[in-house]
């Protein structure tokens, strides 16, 4: 039988202001749903530091990075001291935040340039959670420590020349060997190859001749012949420094491999940390380009009236404000799951593929607000549109998430043979 809502018991709920709907609370531009009113103190603080260095140390280093192809790794380091690399990680000389907290940091970083989002989640999200999660104890204290000040550099080798949204057909072999292992194989696009100190490589295992599971294998630079040249002239995160791994016969020793790494689980669980943060990093990225647009729109005249003034920019303005404002509730709501452990990858893959997706296009209208000016580095949106791209496609395609959520729906995999 339904039961009827009593009028009491709704009032009781509502707050004075909601029940006098002639009382408003302020419309802010900046956080449309308001947000932060849903953040703890300690979060609201993590989000404050991060934006801080974010506008104070990394927008000023956008151009000279971006011009010139190169990442000044004091930047790594200046995160490491802060905190904000492996946040989420207790111990090990990480900071221990919930997943909310990362997620601002993303934001905040993002917002300046998604290469230096990007730069931080090799290191952070991909290589210490491959460590923490699947290394063993000595590796743990090993690594992770440095990790977090970025007194060394990992990167996480997962895509080949010829496999990137298929890495299960991947080509790098571990064979097992004089009680180690030999690593034969290609990497590409990996994000901080030519500066890596070390190499989480994803690797097929052979052994007695028999192709096995993949792997994790801890490859250090000094290990034997490992080639790192800088993929140049790229068109899009050019203040992140992206490269390819050669490795040819390189022995190493068994305690090197990460031990509780059987299968492609391992990769992909990492890749669900840094989904997750990509989710938040680009709305922080697409917030930027509001700003820019909207303040290009009020001080640009054109038929004696602001651009502002006119419907069209508006549409644009508004259109883009609210794919930000849902797709960071979005995320802030995953990270409560996550934070509860009640989430699944494919929760991951709705807000990485949304918010990637919506990033790429609500930031190309955008850039329609600068008329000419959308041709040059100094605006910023056409920049953040370029990088929007490569977030669009990186840690799993749009395309490829929307197979995965196919899958999840109809129990149907589009990617069998
Ligand atoms: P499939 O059969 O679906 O799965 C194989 C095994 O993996 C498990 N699994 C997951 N486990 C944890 N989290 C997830 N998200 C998982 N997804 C799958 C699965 O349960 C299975 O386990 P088991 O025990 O049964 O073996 O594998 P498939 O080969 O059919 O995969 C299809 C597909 C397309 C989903 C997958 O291959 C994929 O996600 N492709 C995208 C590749 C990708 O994201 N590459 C990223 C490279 S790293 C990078 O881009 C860094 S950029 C960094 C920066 O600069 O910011
Ligand atoms: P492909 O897999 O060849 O895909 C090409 C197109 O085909 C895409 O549009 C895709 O959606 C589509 N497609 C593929 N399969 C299907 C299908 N079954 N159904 C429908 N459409 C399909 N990788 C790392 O391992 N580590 C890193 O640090 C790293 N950093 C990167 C940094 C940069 C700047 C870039 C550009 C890439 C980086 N990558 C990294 C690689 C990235 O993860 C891959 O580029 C991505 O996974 C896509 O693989 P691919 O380039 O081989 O494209």
């Amino acid at each position: 039988m339904l039961r009827t809502i009593r009028p009491q018991a709704a009032l009781r709920a509502a707050t004075p202001q909601a029940r006098s709907m002639a009382k408003f609370a302020p419309y802010n531009w900046e956080d449309p749903l308001n947000m932060s009113s849903l953040l703890t103190e300690e979060q609201q603080a993590i989000h404050e530091t991060a934006r801080t260095y974010a506008q104070e140390k990394l927008v000023p280093r956008i151009k000279e990075g971006w011009r010139t192809e190169k990442l000044d790794l004091n930047i790594l380091k200046e995160m490491g001291e802060l905190g904000l690399l492996g946040p989420t990680i207790q111990g090990y000389g990480c900071a221990g935040t919930d997943y909310i907290s990362y997620g601002l940091i993303m934001r905040e970083v993002e917002r300046a340039d998604s290469g230096f989002r990007s730069a931080m989640s090799v290191q952070s999200s991909l290589v210490m959670t491959a460590i923490n999660q699947f290394g063993s104890e000595a590796q743990k204290e090993q690594y992770l420590p440095g990790l977090a000040k970025a007194d060394i550099l990992g990167c996480f080798g997962l895509t080949e020349p010829n496999h990137g949204s298929d890495p299960s057909s991947m080509e790098t072999t571990a064979t097992k060997k004089d009680g180690g292992w030999v690593i034969n194989g290609q990497k590409t696009w990996i994000t901080n190859a030519p500066y890596g100190d070390f190499f989480i490589i994803w690797a097929t295992t052979v052994e007695n001749g028999v192709r096995g599971k993949i792997r994790g294998f801890i490859v250090p630079r000094d290990a034997g012949d490992i080639q790192t040249p800088q993929i140049t002239n790229k068109l899009a995160l050019r203040g992140s420094v992206t490269g390819s791994v050669f490795i040819d016969n390189v022995h190493i020793p068994a305690e090197n491999v990460l031990e509780k790494s059987n299968g492609l689980g391992a990769p992909f669980s990492c890749l669900n940390h840094a989904r997750y943060g990509i989710s938040w990093g680009v709305m922080g990225a697409l917030e930027d380009c509001i700003d820019k647009a909207r303040t290009y729109a009020l001080e640009r005249h054109q038929f004696n009236r602001p651009l502002a003034s006119f419907q069209l920019v508006q549409k644009k303005l508004v259109d883009a404000s609210s794919a930000a404002t849902l797709g960071l509730l979005g995320s802030l709501h995953l990270g409560h799951q996550i934070d509860k452990g009640v989430y699944n990858p494919e929760m991951i893959s709705i807000l990485k593929r949304n918010n990637c997706g919506n990033a790429l296009q609500h930031s190309r209208i955008l850039l329609d607000i600068l008329g000419g000016n959308a041709c040059s580095d100094e605006y910023g949106i056409g920049r953040h549109e370029a990088n929007l791209q490569v977030c669009n496609t990186y840690e799993g395609t749009y395309d490829v998430h929307t197979l995965i959520l196919g899958k999840a729906m109809t129990g149907i995999s589009a990617f069998a043979n």
